[in-house]
């Protein structure tokens, strides 16, 4: 959900020291929403804004907070993933940072581990996955800590995680949830919450039926910072699947109270609302659960038009990412409105609007690109390797000379030949691989994804 517009560097509230939090990132989900981009990578690993992966945001976000010690639980295609997190942060790991304590961002894979509770080997889900590393939390290294912090791997937002976990130690509570206001529309799907004037947590309630979802509208006015007409459009208070447990809290719930316990919001929460001391902590800035293919195109066309209340340029809490040592990109002769560009990228003759352009993107004269976002590809090629690829009837990497493309993603290391239409034409909402379209082309929600790798034909249509 929208949220207001992040406060300028100066109104942030101080970070106060954090020393004693382990976090956990939950990077493990199928990502099935984002299919067919999360086929060949984990959802965390998703491309954000040209430049960044998905996993940057929390990653960034706690470092920014002073959060130096974090784990990052991963499963489904987990190579991109963790290929990534060890090329962007090898520079924190065994330095003392704020935390005066050795600093890591740690990968724990679903693994087959003798001794296990069950046979299966995946993580069934959020809670089971943090469980099976439970031992990290009672082991030596985190003796001295007294909180959890368990943040998601597909959402866009900024937070200093540290006023959330002061709040939640200021109140003394059990299990802080971390909370903004939502539409009916988002709210259906996500975890929504009742709270009472002091933000305890009455009701927990995981993507519920429109029924259940209209008894749980709330005066969203006064602690999350709305007018009234946005407080009117948006009468939910959503959670926003990130949780600070204390640590023995957490423990006794994942391995005594709840030892079969799939997920946080369906299995464990719901059910210790009144047990235990639940509260929520108001966000009012912008986030979003960009876990969708359509909220995930939607966030990264604001992006790209300025509309999207995420500052990417913000010098005191920036996003930190894999550094790619790349040329500059070059543009001749083009037109861009709106849009973002990666390095390394070479854009000749053409027209972009509303575009977002990952590295190494290459568009050839005379393109008309209209609300696209492009992941780019592993490396640039250069102009004599595309003339001797063309010569040999290769199709080359990125975009051939004469193509329009408009409403669509186009996957890393695609390679689209010269005066292709991928336009939509006919305005489908879905089709998959047997409707017809040309090989690795799919519509989905009516935005056109060519998956990554494909190469799409000279004068190909759709
Ligand atoms: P969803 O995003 O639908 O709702 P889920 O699919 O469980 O919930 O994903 C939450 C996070 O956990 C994602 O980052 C995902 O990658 C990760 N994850 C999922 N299964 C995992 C597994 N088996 N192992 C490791 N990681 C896994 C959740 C909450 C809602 C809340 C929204 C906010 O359930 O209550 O409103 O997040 O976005
Ligand atoms: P990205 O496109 O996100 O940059 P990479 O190029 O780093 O991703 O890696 C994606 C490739 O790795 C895909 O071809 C995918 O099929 C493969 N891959 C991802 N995870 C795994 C895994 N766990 N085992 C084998 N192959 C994987």
């Amino acid at each position: 959900s929208q949220g207001s517009a992040e406060p300028g560097p100066g109104a942030r509230p101080p970070v106060e020291s954090s020393a004693e939090v382990v976090v956990m990132v939950l990077g493990g989900g199928p990502g099935n929403d984002l299919r067919p981009l999360t086929d060949v990578r984990a959802e965390p690993a998703m491309p954000v804004a040209g430049l960044f992966r998905l996993i940057d945001i929390p990653v960034s976000n706690c470092i920014n907070s002073g959060l130096t010690q974090i784990y990052v639980l991963t499963q489904f295609n987990s190579t991109s993933l963790n290929r990534h997190l060890s090329r962007a942060y090898s520079f924190l790991n065994g330095n003392l940072f704020t935390s005066g304590r050795d600093s890591f961002v740690e990968s724990l894979n679903a693994s087959q581990r003798p001794g296990h509770v069950t046979a299966d080997a995946w993580y069934q889900g959020t809670a089971d996955a943090v469980r099976r590393y439970a031992e990290y939390l009672t082991s030596e290294k985190h003796a001295a800590a007294e909180d959890v912090l368990i943040l998601a791997g597909d959402q866009l937002y900024r937070m200093d995680y540290a006023a959330l976990i002061n709040y939640h130690r200021a109140r003394g509570a059990d299990v802080t949830i971390a909370s903004t206001p939502a539409d009916e529309d988002h709210a259906l799907h996500l975890g929504i919450l009742k709270v009472d004037e002091d933000l305890n947590v009455q009701c927990f309630a995981e993507k519920p039926e429109e029924e259940t979802l209209h008894t749980m509208s709330m005066d969203t006015q006064c602690h999350y910072g709305l007018c009234a007409t946005d407080a009117e459009e948006r009468p939910y208070v959503a959670s926003m699947g990130i949780y600070v447990f204390k640590k023995q809290v957490l423990l006794d719930l994942l391995t005594k109270q709840f030892p079969a316990a799939v997920d946080f919001s369906r299995d464990i929460l719901p059910a210790v609302v009144g047990q235990n001391s639940i509260i929520a902590y108001p966000h009012t800035t912008y986030w979003e659960d960009v876990g969708s293919l359509r909220a995930y195109y939607a966030a990264h066309m604001s992006l790209a038009q300025g509309t999207l209340k995420l500052r990417l340029f913000d010098k005191q809490f920036p996003i930190y990412t894999e550094p790619r040592t790349l040329p500059p990109t070059k543009m001749t002769d083009t037109t861009l409105e709106d849009c973002l560009l990666g390095d390394g990228c070479r854009v000749i003759g053409s027209t972009l609007r509303s575009c977002v352009v990952g590295s190494c993107t290459y568009i050839d004269r005379g393109c008309d690109l209209q609300e696209v976002i492009v992941f780019g590809a592993d490396e640039f090629e250069l102009d004599g390797e595309r003339a001797a690829e063309l010569a040999g009837g290769v199709v080359p990497l990125g975009i051939g000379a004469g193509s329009v493309v408009k409403g669509a993603i186009l996957d890393k290391n695609v390679r689209i030949g010269r005066n292709v239409r991928l336009v939509n034409e006919k305005g489908v909402r879905d089709a998959g691989p047997d409707a017809g379209l040309p090989a690795g082309v799919t519509i989905r929600d009516g935005i056109l994804v060519v998956r990554r790798s494909a190469v799409v034909p000279d004068g190909t249509v759709v």
